[in-house]
């Protein structure tokens, strides 16, 4: 790796404080394999907080546990993931989107003019969460950007659907996926170009958006800007940031990303939703999907006091693939008993739901804090690790010592 400010220097981030972070400001990420933290600071991209800091080239970012304060995670605070280390910031008015393809009857090039003024735009809110968020808690250690829990983040997204754009451009009968490219190439990297496909069903899913704006601003430049794909439900490998090129083609997409990158064996985790295009009998894995049911603590850490017949409240939101969260269980006592939190407000069913529970300790000494999210599905939350090579789908419920006096 080059010298790091030099790189900083020239790719023109600013450094806030490097390395003048105590750890102890990291330490609600409990469990994580030792040396992950310390080899991490907190430090500020343009136009984003502080967040903790993975890795320069290329640029990953995850947000801090204590910023998930709210429902929305706002855009200076929204984790960032890049695989390719030579990411162009593109002005709105030089943005082209194309679509086209083998499958595609009269491909066509977009500007964001007509892209805004030719397709209705739609809302929602949805969780971007990366299939290895959580990673760097595996055990054993596995290769990868060592996230902790804070690689996915919840934004109102609006944009074009997906569907109408492709239907302007005709889809043959042949079309089984549709591509994603976007404006990133691999010249000074070794890393193959970042190219992934949706199978044509999921990509005419009402849902998947060609989205320009986040939390009501134009979409960042770090977070795809002008425009991303966006899979609600579907891990975020599938949200292809500074979406260029849309191609509807009559065979599966091969190449690194698609194969062996992003893939679980199959059967591994519970999938109402498979990528069976990319798919074959003589291989053993299967692209990852939907998000598994999942649940994360925000307001209490690993260590904290507190002091016996005074309430405690915890805190946190509850996630799936959009199948819609129906309980959150909390255990104070290490998993023996549980009972049901709160549910705040519903925000859609691809949305962080805000969930707490409040209990009074009456016992000195350590209570060990749990929390279990379930779905209308009936899915819930592993307490093992599920392991697997990437450290892919981490929904391991967390523990939570915290000690009373
Ligand atoms: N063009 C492009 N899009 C991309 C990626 C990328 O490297 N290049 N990474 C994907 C992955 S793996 C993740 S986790 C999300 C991260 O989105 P964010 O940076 O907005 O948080 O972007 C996705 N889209
Ligand atoms: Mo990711």
């Amino acid at each position: 790796m080059k010298n790091r400010r030099t790189f900083l220097k020239h790719s023109g981030l600013a450094v806030v404080g490097a390395g003048l972070f105590a750890p102890t400001k990291l330490l609600s990420a409990a469990g994580l394999a030792s040396g992950t933290l310390a080899a991490s600071g907190l430090e500020a991209l343009p136009g984003k907080k502080p967040l903790i800091k993975r890795s320069y080239r290329p640029v990953n970012y995850e947000t801090p546990v204590d910023y998930f304060d709210d429902v929305i995670t706002p855009n200076d605070r929204f984790f960032v993931r890049w695989h390719l280390t030579n990411v162009p910031e593109i002005a709105v008015a030089d943005w082209k989107l194309k679509i086209g393809g083998e499958s595609a009857e009269r491909p066509f090039e977009l500007t964001m003019e007509q892209l805004k003024k030719d397709f209705p735009a739609v809302e929602l809110i949805a969780v971007c969460q990366c299939s290895g968020n959580r990673r760097g808690l595996s055990d054993p250690h596995v290769a990868g950007v060592e996230w902790g829990y804070g690689a996915m983040g919840n934004a109102r997204w609006k944009g074009a659907r997906l569907k109408d754009v492709l239907a302007k451009a005709g889809i043959k009968p042949d079309a089984v996926e549709i591509t994603f490219d976007g404006a990133e190439g691999p010249a000074l990297d070794k890393t193959p170009d970042f190219v992934k496909s949706l199978p044509l069903w999921k990509a005419v899913d009402d849902n998947v958006l060609i989205a320009y704006e986040m939390n009501g601003e134009p979409l960042p430049h770090l977070n795809g800007g002008p425009a991303r794909i966006v899979v609600p439900g579907w891990t975020a490998t599938y949200w292809m940031k500074k979406i260029v090129a849309i191609n509807a083609v009559a065979k599966p997409l091969q190449g690194f990303w698609m194969n062996p990158a992003y893939r679980v064996p199959k059967g591994m985790f519970p999938t109402g939703e498979r990528f069976t295009s990319q798919e074959k009998d003589n291989v053993a894995t299967t692209p990852i999907t939907e998000m598994v049911v999942n649940s994360l603590i925000t307001n209490i850490k690993d260590g904290q006091r507190f002091s016996a017949g005074v309430p405690v409240v915890v805190k946190g939101m509850a996630w799936d693939a959009g199948y819609g969260i129906n309980l959150v269980e909390v255990s104070t006592d290490g998993g023996r008993t549980w009972q049901d939190a709160v549910l705040d407000r519903d925000h859609g069913r691809f949305s962080f739901r805000l969930w707490q529970f409040s209990f009074q300790p009456s016992q000195p000494g350590t209570h060990v804090v749990m929390a279990k999210a379930s779905n209308r599905q009936g899915a819930t939350q592993t307490l093992e690790l599920i392991f697997n090579p990437a450290g892919y789908q981490n929904n391991v419920v967390q523990r939570i010592a915290i000690q009373v006096a």
